[in-house]
């Protein structure tokens, strides 16, 4: 397909900014992650652990002042639990005032702030006590959604309850490779439904909060889109990805939007506060997964990766295919009817040689969705700085921005300059990159869209 040759626009107010977690960049934390990675070091790929992460504790004002000044207009990042609540019931009003110091930060500096409140890690307290299979599990994180609203939630429009709860079940509780490291299908649907009610609770808090003080208050979880896909020309290829394609990528969200534990992981019983949990979508998307039929893989629903050989790969060997946001915006859009935040979109690349081509392509999708009708409001780029990628360590290098593993100086990548230009004009300069899409798919008029 010939490259376009006009620059495509994003439109006045659309937010533009980087995505990024506690554990990954704050340091000097105390959780299940950080227990795993202290006793169990080995589980780490490449030896690294979070301790110091890029002491974005410590450096959160300078960090967010260089994103500011690369005209991002809004930013994303995640409270930590076990700093707020070191122990059950004891709130620490200094971890408070810290976040709400961020929430005001990004505010000074004119970025829209995104927060999350559970992304991947627990208090240990917590964990110990079974974490989301804790049946208290939903009170007790609706008490810490509460507390954090009521701190700084005047300062807050967009709430993520849960990261990619998808990702959490399946890799703590299916594959058994997060903690804490449970390998049974049963128990992966049981976290399912405890992030389910848990996702439920905490939305009731803060919309109750928010509600109470007359603030416009957006709740959403942060969706992980992987397509499955089963490679073409065999019969049985489409039964074999239909399986790990609903439960992974379709399951979690038709619960949320019809209120209610569908099967495999419920019957139909209503969860309290879950129909209507959602006023906006967000969507972290970064690859559509190849798969084949492997009787030897039962906690992944027996099926293997099958790459592709020639689609062009991350570091990480993720299949790079800016065609799949344009499908999952548009289909998304068009299932839920609500407007959507592309809340994670990134790539890992060791040298920045994919990620200016990455990001023209995928904001260029954006774009094209918009188009064919997705009410999308926002653009998250995964993430501002080189950080702490989980079990790779620091292999990993999604970031704008590298990080001196010795110094922890920050020097933009090249590609920190293209999303700033980005930032600044709206923008997205013409490129043939790989897998653009092709066809577009459902458009809705835009009066059709719901507004919030
Ligand atoms: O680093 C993670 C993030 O924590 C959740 N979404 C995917 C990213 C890249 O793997």
């Amino acid at each position: 397909m010939p490259a376009r040759r006009t620059p495509r626009r994003l439109p006045d107010g659309f937010l533009l900014g980087t995505a990024s977690a506690a554990h990954q960049v704050e340091g000097g934390l105390w959780n299940d992650w950080m227990r795993m990675e202290r006793n169990e070091p080995w589980r780490i790929g490449d030896g690294g652990s979070a301790e110091l992460a890029i002491d974005h504790f410590r450096r959160y004002r300078e960090d967010l002042e260089m994103l500011a000044g690369m005209g991002h207009s809004a930013q994303r990042f995640s409270v930590e639990w076990a700093r707020v609540e070191p122990e059950p019931g004891r709130f620490d009003l200094s971890a408070l005032r810290h976040y709400a110091d961020v929430v005001g930060t990004c505010r000074r500096l004119g970025m829209e702030p995104v927060v999350t409140i559970h992304h991947f890690t627990l208090p240990v307290w917590l964990a110990d006590r079974g974490g989301v299979l804790d049946p208290e599990a939903p009170r007790l994180f609706a008490r810490y959604a509460a507390a954090c609203a009521e701190t700084f939630g005047q300062d807050v429009r967009w709430w993520v309850t849960i990261n990619e709860p998808n990702v959490l079940f399946s890799l703590a509780y299916a594959e058994g490779v997060w903690p804490p490291h449970r390998r049974s299908l049963v128990l992966a649907l049981r976290a399912g439904t405890g992030l389910l009610r848990m996702h439920a609770a905490a939305a009731t808090a803060l919309h109750r909060v928010g509600g109470g003080h007359g603030w416009r208050t957006l709740v959403s979880i942060a969706h992980h889109e992987r397509p499955v896909r089963a490679r073409p020309g065999s019969v049985v290829a489409p039964l074999v990805a239909w399986l790990p394609d609903r439960i992974f990528n379709r399951w979690y969200l038709l619960c949320c939007v019809r209120g209610r534990l569908l099967p495999p992981g419920g019957t139909g019983q209503v969860v309290p506060g879950l129909l209507g949990s959602l006023d906006y979508l967000g969507l972290n998307y970064y690859t559509d997964e190849r798969v084949r039929f492997d009787w030897r893989a039962p906690t992944r629903l027996f099926v293997s990766p099958d790459p592709e050989p020639s689609v062009p790969r991350s570091s990480l060997g993720w299949a790079i295919d800016p065609g799949g946001l344009h499908r999952a915006l548009v289909s998304l859009g068009e299932r839920l009817e609500l407007p959507l935040l592309v809340t994670e979109n990134g790539v890992a690349d060791e040298d920045d040689r994919l990620r200016p081509g990455f990001l023209s392509d995928h904001l260029g999708a954006v774009v094209d969705a918009m188009a064919d009708g997705a009410d999308v409001r926002g653009y998250l780029y995964w993430t501002g700085f080189d950080n702490f990628e989980w079990l790779e360590g620091y292999a990993a290098r999604f970031g704008l921005v590298a990080v001196d593993r010795g110094t922890l100086e920050r020097h933009p990548k090249p590609s920190a300059e293209l999303f700033a230009t980005i930032c600044r004009t709206h923008l997205i300069p013409s490129q043939a990159g790989p897998g653009r899409a092709e066809g577009r798919v459902g458009v809705r008029p835009a009066a059709q869209r719901k507004r919030i």
